[in-house]
């Protein structure tokens, strides 16, 4: 757009100079602005910036056969919750179909789109829909008549589940879907679908690669930035209703007064999109900020402190969310500083939120070097003992897996090991241990996998997604928080294909049945193109993508073989400080004779922690399934597996389909040049192609480590690593972004 700008402005000018024109000032400043805009329109840049809401105009005879559907739009515009919804429609429509609908108070029209609550319109409130049952997010999409019209009826209990319809029947556009006989009705169990923002007050992002902050803390209160518009349109399009601003390792600043006036502009920004802000807040923030020696939360003056603050951010940000707590892991403070729990420390906190509707995610992954014991095993030790001893208003946060985000991990245990307690699920967006930024690495495979494991808890079907949405155990507070992959890069998350991760982890919040591929399917023709010979093939290479990672990286099991702070690239041989837990030699404990770490019920015994049949199975060398052997049991390499294979063979195999399986992917993206803009195709093909060097890297510098320990030979026509082990091991990374030391 700037480029056409540019030629706009300098076109007349050149004009008026050299042919000698006689345009006047003011022709030429219509001319500049006329040529600006339809610039605009036509030569936009696919940056990646309009994400998966592109609205790019769909193809002449769709577009006329949808536009008998959408010839009028009845709907309020009192509130800016109910303008949102308007404008998003009319930007829309206008855009897929060339031409925005009139607004009108009333169907006077064929093709009219209604969309309201009882309240907000007279026409949705004669149509007596029986909108009870959908809560606050849910929406109903119907054909019907009104006044011997056939309409598109978007219905709601309340202004955002219209506001979701409105995205919802959009989506149907730009995926071709049919808007002709509709009976839609989409609810969601999941009261809180969050993201997660690991920002720093000074810009930087803890595991970020698409960039710095986009919260421009310095320029807030007074600068809001369009971009912070954007962003709640995106996530209120796929339904994600809360935001944590900063990182879990938290700065107290945050909860002072200058800080509190930015956020209550970030809110402001937010609150027609239906988001709500939280905080993640530093335990010790009384004695940072608040001047007093303790933040022991058994302590009155500690209690009254935090009382103060709650009321302080409430009065400025009546709809505030909460606080997000990461307290006694990894240096963090916490209650246990006083010799206190961690049920102590949370309900102190949710105690001084409640009483303006606010709630507390206190978060499970804690561990400590302290604790000898395996690391898998350490949070449900802590917090199994504590189900019950909450504060309703209190979730549990509990990552996926029981170590931390890696590209394979079995269910996190304390699911369904807490039924009196509701957990929520944190799911790692941003990419920190499966590529970063370059990485192709679709996660809605990894995100489904989890929620459709069966924790068997309660009998056969008890999956995590129905541990989280409530069901299994009764909870009507119910969340899930993904650790957002978004930055200040103008596509957001680092890449277009991150963004399908951001738009699946959107998708699962709202309803955790939902399959990967469909989401796959639905994003990508909305952020790439409806074309059937496209969308085919790249849905099944991102269906792949994942798998391809855990082959190439951590295969069999293995996990945590990644540099310590940086997290870049392998170094399977770190057995450096400053504590065990993060080395990746407490994790894969090769040695000379056999790989993996025994959690079995004659090694750390971590099986235990799952219910009977599942221990039953993990435990089982002959049960367990392949992906999961290495995490659970320590192996000799001439281990037989299933495939006839020694253990080290399988390995080497392993290790090399990841790369192949990149090979793979680079050649089926080459095919879609042309189907796409080349802005966009471009740049995909060139991170394929440094995911290509870093599978190949990972796959080299592993075989490289293990061999050097077994001493056995490659399986035949495998190829031998391309450098020597001590070149992997000299190889360092300082400055990589994201870095935490
Ligand atoms: C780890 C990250 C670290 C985070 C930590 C957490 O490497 O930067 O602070 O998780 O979740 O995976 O608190």
């Amino acid at each position: 757009m700037l480029a056409i700008t540019a030629v706009g402005l300098f076109l007349p000018f050149r004009c008026a100079k050299h042919a000698g024109s006689r345009l006047t000032a003011a022709f030429r400043l219509v001319l500049v602005l006329v040529l600006a805009l339809s610039g605009a329109g036509l030569a936009h840049a696919e940056d990646g910036y309009d994400l998966w809401l592109r609205y790019r105009p769909l193809p002449e005879a769709q577009a006329a056969a949808y536009r008998g559907h959408v010839a009028q739009l009845v709907l309020p515009a009192a509130t800016p919750r109910q303008q949102a919804a308007r404008d998003e429609l009319l930007r829309g429509l206008g855009g897929l179909l060339g031409q925005t609908p009139p607004t009108s108070d009333a169907v006077s029209v064929d093709g009219a789109v209604v969309v309201g609550t009882p309240a907000s319109s007279p026409t949705i409130a004669r149509l007596r829909l029986d909108t009870r049952g959908l809560g606050h997010d849910g929406y109903l999409i119907r054909s019907a008549v009104i006044a011997g019209h056939p309409v598109t009826v978007v219905a709601a209990a309340d202004d955002v589940g219209a506001l979701y319809g409105a995205f919802h029947l959009l989506r149907l556009l730009q995926t071709g879907g049919s808007i002709a006989g509709l009976d839609l009705r989409e609810t969601t169990r999941m009261k809180l679908r969050v993201l997660d923002h690991w920002d720093d007050l000074n810009g930087h992002v803890e595991r970020g690669y698409a960039g710095n902050s986009i919260w421009g803390w310095q320029k807030l209160p007074d600068w809001l930035e369009p971009r912070y518009t954007d962003y709640a349109r995106a996530n209120a399009s796929i339904g994600i209703n809360g935001t944590v601003l900063n990182n879990v390792n938290a700065n107290a600043a945050i909860l002072t007064p200058p800080y509190l006036d930015k956020v209550k502009a970030l809110a402001g920004v937010f609150r027609p999109y239906g988001i709500r802000v939280y905080l993640s807040v530093k335990f010790s923030a009384p004695i940072e900020i608040g001047g007093l020696k303790t933040a022991d939360p058994l302590d009155p003056a500690v209690q009254r402190w935090w009382r103060a603050k709650a009321d302080e951010i409430y009065a400025l940000i009546p709809d505030f969310g909460g606080f997000l707590v990461k307290a006694n892991s990894e240096g963090q403070p916490g209650p246990q500083d006083y010799g206190r729990t961690h049920a102590d420390g949370a309900n102190m906190l949710a105690d001084a939120v409640a009483p303006h509707g606010g709630i507390v995610m206190w978060r499970a992954f804690v561990y400590s070097q302290a604790n000898t014991d395996d690391r898998a095993k350490q949070a449900y030790t802590e917090f199994k003992p504590l189900d019950g001893k909450f504060r309703a208003n209190v979730l549990l946060q509990v990552k996926n897996g029981p170590i931390d985000f890696q590209p394979r991990e079995p269910f996190n245990p304390l699911f369904g090991a807490m039924p009196k307690t509701p957990l929520m699920m944190e799911f790692q967006v941003t990419k920190e241990y499966l590529g970063f930024a370059t990485h192709l690495a679709y996660l809605g495979p990894l995100f489904e996998e989890t929620l459709r494991a069966d924790t068997m808890a309660r009998g056969k079907g008890s999956t995590v997604a129905r541990v989280i949405d409530g069901e299994l155990d009764g909870h009507a507070l119910t969340g899930i928080a993904g650790v957002a992959n978004i930055g200040t890069d103008r596509d957001w998350s680092g890449s277009d294909f991150n963004q399908a991760n951001w738009y699946a982890y959107g998708r699962l919040a709202w309803n955790p049945m939902l399959d990967a591929r469909s989401i796959a399917e639905e994003w990508v023709r909305m952020t790439f193109s409806d074309d059937a010979a496209f969308v085919k093939p790249v849905v099944d290479m991102m269906m792949q993508s994942r798998e391809a990672v855990v082959d190439y990286m951590t295969p069999l099991g293995l996990h945590h073989l990644m540099g310590k702070g940086h997290h870049y690239g392998p170094a399977p041989w770190d057995a450096s400080g400053p504590r065990a837990d993060w080395t990746p030699v407490y994790y894969h404990r090769a040695d000379h004779d056999g790989i993996g770490f025994d959690r079995s019920s004659s090694g750390s015994n971590a099986v235990a922690q799952y219910a009977p049949p599942v221990a039953g199975t993990f435990n089982d060398l002959s049960k367990i399934p392949d992906a999961y052997l290495l995490w659970f049991h320590h192996v000799p390499w001439n281990y037989r597996m299933r495939s006839g294979r020694t253990l080290w063979d399988e390995l080497v195999v392993h290790y090399t389909q990841g790369v192949d399986e990149v090979k793979q992917m680079r050649a089926t993206w080459q095919r879609m040049d042309g189907r796409i803009d080349a802005e966009r195709y471009r740049k995909a093909a060139v991170f394929l192609g440094i995911q290509e060097k870093e599978a190949l890297w990972w796959r080299d510098a592993s075989i490289a480590y293990f061999q050097s320990l077994n001493g056995l030979p490659l399986p035949a026509g495998y190829a031998p690593p391309q450098h020597p082990l001590s070149y992997y091991e000299s190889l360092s990374f300082p400055f990589v972004p994201g870095y935490r030391p």
